[in-house]
């Protein structure tokens, strides 16, 4: 077979319509998705794209995580596979893109492959991973986690929602405990395409992303302890009050987060107080500090900043003050050959496109420390994403999905 020319492309409306089918699964109220991990909507997902996958003439595999592999042979049965893929699991309101455009990205390429007869020397393999966004079941990139080595299966299983069900009881629930153990799995290569989440790349008006490295990051779950009381009866001075804590480390993490600029992030996007009755003074408080940097050093000394500040609050409060680390993985360099091949492949379409970091974490951070792995990245509008709102045009999903063609057939040799 020649060498792919810059003519080859995948097929935009084939790919537009099937993110759109997969949109009416698990929908939002706002036009997005609400199709969190392991439930039902999650479940229906999972067989929509394996029904897909069976079509387009792959063999599935599943793992004891839950994580979906869909292979295509090449002709050398005995060559590692170039796995491809991301996750179909959203936010509560998520967008309709947000992992689900590598995972149908992928199964595009393969559908191109077949169209047009292409064989590859490397089996390919399709990957859906499980839980990726860790909202319901933190940490986030849970499975790919598991899967690299990062966390035991069994601490996985026994993560619980805001509910107390466990992650190992609904993946048995919803019948995607598969066979396979997690993690045995060798990989020649793993690539990513995924939307940008953050507005660079529209800004500077580029097509493609080049993703060199990943941010690192830190969840941190805070626990602080007061005394419910009256709000109207209580006299200032005797409160102890959960919820003014909370709301002072709020602000610590953003002022933290500001003083390592201009690559360091912070908030706090999950939080709790209780009993979170209108005139009872919190007892309780339970939020989360993501922080993030490229920058080792940086995400180091924001933890440690972070950490002194909430036990400073905490005691100027008389507050009890826990801390838990839910969520960590340093900052991660993607494999240079790889990113080569993506910039070639980008160059070659005539691509607009730039090297990037990726804000956001994804399931690639992990797997890039068992197997050589890169990411491709989209730019959404306005930046916009973990919203209802997001969007991208199908020009863009087209040209990070032709540039993930073109790359996996160079890694995978045609
Ligand atoms: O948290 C993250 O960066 C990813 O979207 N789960
Ligand atoms: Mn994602
Ligand atoms: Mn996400
Ligand atoms: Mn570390």
């Amino acid at each position: 077979m020649p060498a792919p020319g810059e003519n080859l492309r995948i097929n935009s409306e084939r790919l537009w319509d099937s993110l759109m089918q997969m949109a009416q699964v698990g929908p939002g109220i706002a036009g997005g998705n609400n199709r969190q991990t392991l439930t039902d909507a999650d479940n229906e997902g999972r067989h929509l794209f394996a029904d897909w996958c069976k079509a387009a003439g792959m063999t599935m595999g599943v793992d004891t995580m839950g994580n979906m592999f869909a292979t295509r042979p090449g002709t050398d049965p005995g060559a590692l596979p170039v796995y491809m893929g991301s996750h179909l699991d959203t936010q509560p309101t998520g967008g309709k893109y947000d992992g689900v455009l590598g995972v149908l990205g992928a199964l595009e390429v393969v559908r191109t492959m077949n169209d047009l007869g292409i064989e590859t020397r490397h089996p390919i393999v399709v990957t859906n991973w499980t839980n990726e966004e860790g909202t319901r079941f933190a940490p986030a990139m849970l499975a790919s986690g598991v899967f690299a080595g990062m966390h035991t299966q069994d601490y996985a299983y026994s993560r619980t929602d805001a509910e107390g069900k466990a992650f190992g009881d609904e993946l048995a629930r919803i019948g995607w405990v598969g066979d396979e153990p997690v993690g045995t799995r060798k990989m020649h290569a793993m690539l990513e395409l995924h939307i940008e989440q953050g507005p660079i790349l529209e800004a500077e008006g580029k097509q493609v992303g080049v993703v060199t490295h990943g941010q690192g990051l830190w969840w941190l779950e805070i626990t602080l302890t007061g005394r419910d009381a009256h709000t109207g009866s209580t006299p200032m001075a005797m409160r102890v009050n959960a919820g003014l804590g909370m709301a002072r480390i709020t602000e610590r993490v953003h002022q933290i987060a500001m003083s390592h600029q201009p690559d360091a992030v912070g908030a706090v996007g999950h939080c709790n107080v209780y009993p979170n009755s209108r005139n009872v003074i919190p007892g309780k408080a339970v939020f989360t500090v993501d922080i993030r940097s490229p920058d080792q050093a940086k995400l180091d000394a924001m933890k440690a900043e972070v950490m002194r500040a909430a036990h400073a609050v905490a005691r100027d409060l008389g507050l009890g003050c826990e801390i838990e680390d839910v969520g960590h993985f340093d900052p991660v360099t993607f494999d240079e050959g790889l990113v080569k091949t993506v910039r070639q492949a980008a160059e070659k379409l005539g691509y607009s496109h730039m090297d990037i970091v990726s804000g956001a974490g994804h399931d690639a951070c992990w797997i890039n420390r068992v197997a050589p792995t890169v990411m491709i990245m989209c730019p959404c509008v306005n930046g916009l994403s973990h919203n209802e709102a997001e969007e991208i045009s199908s020009e863009w999903a087209a040209a990070g999905t032709d540039v993930l063609l073109h790359a996996v057939l160079e890694v995978a040799e045609v």
